[in-house]
């Protein structure tokens, strides 16, 4: 084996997510495996996600140490450190990549990491794992899209990666090599459905100012329809799923392509359910009809504020007329509509919340979830506020949703939001079901009230 690749996601350690059960397999770490065997490397994958760190520690310990790739993002950081730690203990060489360490690149150098890959990882690898099996530490200069220390302990930079021009012409990620089975198996238990994931492009051109552009920058590559129809048919054949999740930024991005790729499914005879994320400014009637065709049963929507104010300190480009129009369009089309939304972006205040709550009622999406905004380094919202950025905790132990923003609005002030939310959309669904009993209607009356008092008195509370 020239390269092990892994993650540092362990979803038996996680409590959320066991409640969710919607585990997914790392599709950038089964890229990697299918590309670099092709090329005629031994590649395989320890698949954290229903393992253990025992078992791995067991692996790394026990077998001939070669080199360790390891994925990781903000959240699993910690996780990510401790493995390169056994790695290093144990005689491996170690890697980084995915979106996390091309912004940490010190840090995750002094964690024990031999090299980090900013970008894409597939001809990165290809070059970078033979001059580490053959420990031609000199020859790294040459390799684009890293970064390394050198002798004297200071860091080098190699020029960027190019990026892979034709996504086609790459294998599909390595499913094989993860227990797919499990996957498929866990949704179905959990949701009736057994689900799998593919990506029909790599990177979004847009630029809301909190998002992470680090591997795929500002570029957009779409596949052909047709190699995602054979993805899908391939899928369908060896899984026998109810349903996909489409794991693009933006699915419905290209109007034209998604047209090309419902004909092709329509000719194919496909029409297998799936979910998929979308900016509103990208559905309108036509798209909306065609997703229905194709067995879309649920849109995740980037909605984020209800307030025009705020979505455009966010550069997000959508408007909030946009964002109802859309989830209007979609029930008509039997499609249901799950709303992301975020508190406390820069220059939020109460007018702002109340807007967003008044726009979640007015909208009525099946589904909603809340996030207070968290700074992801490489971002333009991480440098608007990096000056005011304290972490908990050292920064090998915490993610980067582990921290304060000095004068922002206090973690209080920001529940007492989401009960508002909560609360006040709850009311207004039940408030007219005749069913709906006056004690209930009573009690959320009085949730509603203790809310907004909560809102008012923390108002002035910031994160110290
Ligand atoms: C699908 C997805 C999820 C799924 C993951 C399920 C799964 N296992 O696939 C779900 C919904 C669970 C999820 C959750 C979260 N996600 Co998410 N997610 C994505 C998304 C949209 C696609 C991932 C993907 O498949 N990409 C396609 C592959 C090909 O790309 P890739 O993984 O980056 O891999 C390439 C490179 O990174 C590199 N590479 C990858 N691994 C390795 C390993 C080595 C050794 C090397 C050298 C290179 C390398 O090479 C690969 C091929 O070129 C990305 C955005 C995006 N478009 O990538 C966000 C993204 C990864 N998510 C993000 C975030 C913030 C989250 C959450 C924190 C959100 C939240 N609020 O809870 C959680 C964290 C969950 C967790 N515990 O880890 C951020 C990460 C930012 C960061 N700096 O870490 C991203 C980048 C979105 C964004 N633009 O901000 N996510
Ligand atoms: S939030 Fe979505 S639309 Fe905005 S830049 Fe990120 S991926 Fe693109």
């Amino acid at each position: 084996m020239d390269i092990l690749l892994t993650h540092g996601y362990f979803l038996y350690e996680d409590p959320k997510e066991l409640q969710i059960m919607k585990p997914y397999p790392p599709l950038g770490i089964l890229y990697i495996c299918s590309h670099l065997r092709k090329k005629g490397l031994g590649a395989e994958v320890f698949d954290s996600t229903f393992s253990s760190r025992q078992e791995l520690w067991a692996l790394l310990r026990q077998g001939t140490p070669s080199v360790l790739g390891i994925y990781a993002n903000l959240m699993t950081r910690s996780n990510v450190i401790e493995i390169l730690r056994v790695a290093k203990e144990s005689g491996w060489q170690t890697v980084v990549g995915g979106p996390e360490p091309g912004a940490y690149v010190q840090e995750y150098l002094a964690a024990g990491a031999d090299v980090v890959v900013i970008g894409e990882g597939e001809i990165t690898l290809e070059e970078l794992v033979p001059a580490l099996r053959k420990r031609a530490i000199d020859n790294l200069h040459q390799i684009d899209g890293i970064a390394f220390r050198a002798p004297n302990g200071s860091v080098i930079r190699t020029k960027a990666r190019e990026q892979i021009k034709d996504i086609d012409a790459q294998p599909w990620p390595a499913r094989e090599s993860v227990d797919m089975a499990r996957y498929v198996e866990v949704w179905r238990q959990h949701h009736g459905m057994g689900s799998v994931s593919l990506i029909t492009a790599r990177g979004c051109p847009y630029r809301c100012r909190w998002c992470s552009h680090e591997v795929f920058g500002k570029t957009h590559r779409r596949r052909k329809a047709t190699s995602v129809a054979n993805e899908l048919e391939w899928l369908i054949d060896q899984y026998q799923p109810q349903m996909a999740w489409m794991a693009d930024d933006v699915f419905t991005i290209h109007h034209g392509w998604l047209f090309q790729y419902a004909a092709e499914l329509k000719r194919r005879g496909l029409k297998l359910p799936f979910e998929c994320i979308s900016r509103a400014d990208r559905l309108n009637g036509q798209v909306i009809e065609t997703l229905a065709e194709m067995g879309c049963f649920r849109v995740w929507i980037g909605s984020e504020s209800g307030s025009q104010r705020i979505l455009n300190a966010m550069e997000r480009g959508v408007t909030v007329e946009q964002v109802q129009t859309a989830v209007a369009l979609c029930k008509s089309a039997g499609i249901q509509t799950g709303m992301f939304l975020m508190w406390g972006y820069e220059g939020e205040d109460l007018s702002d919340i109340e807007a967003t709550v008044e726009h979640v009622k007015r909208t009525d999406p099946d589904i909603f979830f809340t996030t207070v905004a968290y700074p992801i380094k490489g971002t333009p919202y991480f440098s608007d506020v990096a000056g005011r950025v304290e972490s908990l905790k050292p920064w090998s132990d915490s993610s980067d949703r582990e921290f304060r923003i000095r004068n922002r609005h206090s973690r209080q002030f920001y529940r007492f939001a989401d009960s508002l939310l909560r609360t006040e959309v709850e009311f207004k669904r039940l408030r007219h079901k005749p069913d709906t009993d006056d004690a209930t209607l009573e009690t959320l009356r009085a949730g509603i009230a203790e809310a907004r008092a909560g809102l008012q008195a923390t108002f002035g509370e910031v994160e110290a």
